[in-house]
């Protein structure tokens, strides 16, 4: 059976259905065009910004890669500089640091007595060919004592963050004046100084060491009027003061009686103890100024022979070198330590016993 339209026309032929379609389609066409037209404008609203965004993400890519780039070299830099300072740092480790500790020595005593000429046999005692001359201004020398390593390791002073091996110098710092009596505000002024110092170096209550000197002949010629106002000057009056106020501490009074080969000559029928005990009793009370500013055990005392004519008979200089040293090893290095190293090589004590035991401030 056929559906036929009037005018038997088929039915999708009819004008009805023509027109329905045809608007159908133009409906479509439009709602396409205006579909299209409006995501163009938006797809090209969207490419616009897209585009922006790539150019802007270029823009930051490249400045990223630049970034990157510089990184790296910082890298390649730091890596070199890393390498460098890990070879300074195991350097620095294996090198070691050296801690000086510096005990200080006044040599005193009036013209001639052979204050130089002790510390000449310390400083320089290979040196035979300089003649002693008098000394005309302060001087000092550094006279090493000995050197070891310490059982611990310390900050490296550079980077605290480096532990290295340390090794302790000590050292005798040996002040030299001439013999005049004008020479003692000088002695007096490094006396203060250098207490000053040790306290701020080493922290203990060490102090200076004091080496009064005596031409021994003089037990046979009678004390010279130098000698006499030598000891009776300024200087030994003022350090009982310093020592009172704890300005100065005095760490060992070492009283040395030199050219005992000339004494020895002049009085040939005594032995060295009996020569020493004449020493003793000429000179015990020249030191009476220091009565007071020194208690009895730090007292000692010895004889020498320090002509630089005749070295080879040279004496006591190691023995006035070791009382020197003594309270610097025992408060750096410890009791054992001078027991190993100055143990017979000490002076005598006869005269603490005439030194009053009790500090007395008058
Ligand atoms: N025979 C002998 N002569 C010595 C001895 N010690 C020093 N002398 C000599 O004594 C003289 C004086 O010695 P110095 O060491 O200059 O004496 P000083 O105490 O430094 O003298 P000043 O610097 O003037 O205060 C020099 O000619 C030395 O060679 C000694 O033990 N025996
Ligand atoms: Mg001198």
């Amino acid at each position: 059976m056929q559906f036929l339209a009037a005018e038997n026309a088929p039915w999708w032929r009819s004008d009805e259905v023509i027109g329905g379609v045809a608007g159908a389609v133009v409906a479509a066409v439009l709602t396409s065009i205006i579909t299209w037209s409006v995501t163009k404008g938006r797809l090209s609203k969207e490419n616009t910004r897209m585009t922006k965004d790539l150019a802007t993400s270029k823009l930051s890519a490249n400045r990223l890669r630049g970034q990157l780039e510089s990184s790296q070299r910082t890298v390649t830099r730091l890596t070199a500089v890393e390498q460098k300072y890990l070879n300074v740092r195991n350097a620095l480790t294996n090198s070691g640091v050296i801690q000086h500790f510096h005990q200080p020595v006044l040599l005193l005593g009036p013209r001639a007595v052979g204050k130089t000429s002790l510390l000449m046999q310390w400083n320089a005692p290979w040196e035979r060919t300089i003649s002693v001359q008098s000394t005309r201004t302060h001087n000092y020398a550094t006279v090493p004592v000995f050197d070891y390593q310490l059982p611990y390791d310390v900050p490296y002073a550079a980077d605290p963050d480096i532990r290295t091996t340390a090794y302790a110098h000590l050292r005798l710092r040996v002040h030299d004046f001439p013999g005049e009596v004008s020479a003692q505000t000088k002695a007096l002024e490094v006396a203060s100084q250098e207490a000053l110092q040790l306290r701020a170096d080493i922290g203990q209550n060490l102090g200076v060491v004091l080496i009064c000197m005596f031409d021994a002949v003089e037990v046979v010629d009678g004390i010279s009027s130098e000698t006499n106002q030598y000891y009776n000057g300024d200087l030994f009056q003022r350090l009982r003061i310093y020592v009172g106020d704890s300005s100065i501490t005095i760490q060992r009074l070492i009283v040395v009686f030199n050219k005992i080969d000339l004494l020895a000559k002049r009085l040939p029928q005594l032995s060295q103890p009996e020569l020493l005990d004449r020493c003793v009793t000429t000179f015990m009370k020249l030191l009476e100024p220091l009565r007071g500013a020194c208690s009895a055990e730090k007292v000692c005392e010895t004889l020498t022979m320090c002509d630089r004519a005749n070295l080879m008979a040279s004496q006591g200089g190691p023995v006035v070198k070791g009382e020197a040293a003594r309270g610097m090893v025992h408060a750096i290095s410890g009791p054992a330590k001078v027991a190993e190293l100055l143990n017979g090589n000490s002076a005598s004590t006869v005269m603490s016993t005439q030194f009053p035991i009790v500090p007395t401030l008058s």
